[in-house]
């Protein structure tokens, strides 16, 4: 029988693994666990209490997509567990669309989190996984004072830990601080994050794609191509999986293998393009992640863990799964196949 571990003392043993940790990033990821439970609880509610629905909206979020309810409890819950604890200095969120302050009565710490408190919403309706997606940065303005943008607007590599929580079947707590990619199930009944998938390890290669086809008319002539190969017979034999929950979508390609893109359209903009995920509340965690795991999260350009964010609400494309679907797909984007 393997043992029963939970998220607390998974955390406190990666902590000892490093001597100079305070104990600091451990509470706050400690704190984020309970609000991710508190949420989890009412996702699961969700459709009892009536606390949902398009019809029902109640606001526009900084990106200009409905904001339903339950966002607005998900972005509540997390600002309530995280804003008194000491650990964070200001916090961002895909909901609001300025830098969210820690209030004047409470310390400031040296971290700053990021977060899309409900990721996949327009889905919430129809039964389909949810989740939330969050990051932490080391602030680089000095120790003690209100945060700052440029806490949050740091690059990919410089996290200090990423994860998300899938509202599905079960609830699963992903993430990372640089040490393997860990997950863990919530058993309701004992109210606790229980380590279920210990060191994840994305596949080589995958034999599912993942995009919005309906939108291959506006895509980028190479990425036409590399999907109309997985679609041939010389590909193999690809399965096409698309969720339109991005935390769904990519939690499957981690654990199943393939290849997730959300690639730029041209659409709206036939000449510069225009770009649907968020670097810093999905793409950049979600990119954490699949790296630790062995996989490759891109833009076609370059590494999505290399992009400088330059302002809160700023938007990229987003390639990335196993890394051998992965690299096939560079080498149409970079014209090597056609
Ligand atoms: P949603 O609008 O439902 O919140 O960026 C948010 C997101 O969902 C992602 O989770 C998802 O991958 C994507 O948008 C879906 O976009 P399309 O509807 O354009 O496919």
């Amino acid at each position: 029988m393997s043992k029963i571990i939970t998220v607390q003392r998974h955390l406190v043993e990666s902590q000892a693994l490093h001597p100079s940790a305070t104990g600091d990033l451990t509470a706050l990821l400690w704190d984020l666990t309970l609000a991710f439970k508190v949420i989890a609880r009412a996702v699961r509610k969700a459709g009892l209490l009536d606390v949902l629905g398009q019809d029902e909206a109640v606001d526009s979020n900084a990106s200009g997509d409905t904001v339903m309810k339950l966002d607005r409890y998900a972005q509540d819950t997390i600002y309530r567990a995280m804003d008194h604890g000491g650990h964070l200095c200001c916090m961002a969120s895909e909901e609001e669309q300025e830098l969210i302050p820690i209030p004047d009565k409470y310390p400031k710490g040296k971290y700053a989190l990021s977060f899309d408190p409900l990721d996949g919403s327009s889905n919430i309706d129809v039964n389909v996984s949810v989740g939330t997606i969050f990051s932490i940065t080391q602030r680089v303005s000095p120790e003690g004072t209100p945060g700052v943008d440029a806490d949050v607007l740091q690059k990919g590599r410089e996290l200090v830990a990423a994860g998300y929580v899938i509202y599905g079947s079960s609830t699963m707590l992903v993430y990372s601080t640089g040490q393997g990619v860990h997950g863990f199930t919530l058993d309701a009944g004992v109210g606790e994050f229980l380590l279920s998938h210990p060191n994840i390890r994305i596949p080589e290669r995958g034999t599912i794609y993942s995009t919005n086809e309906g939108n291959s008319a506006y895509w980028d002539q190479a990425t036409r191509d590399y999907v109309d190969f997985v679609k041939s017979p010389e590909s193999g034999a690809y399965k096409s999986r698309y969720i339109g929950s991005m935390i769904a979508d990519v939690h499957r390609t981690l654990l199943y293998g393939g290849i997730f893109l959300y690639p730029k359209t041209y659409r709206k903009d036939p000449v510069n393009g225009e770009c649907k995920l968020r670097l810093i509340y999905e793409a950049a965690p979600m990119a954490a992640i699949v790296e630790q795991a062995g996989g490759i999260a891109t833009t076609g350009d370059e590494a999505l863990l290399d992009l400088t964010p330059t302002s809160l609400h700023e938007r990229c494309p987003v390639i990335m799964g196993s890394p051998a679907n992965v690299k096939e797909y560079l080498e149409f984007y970079r014209g090597e196949r056609r």
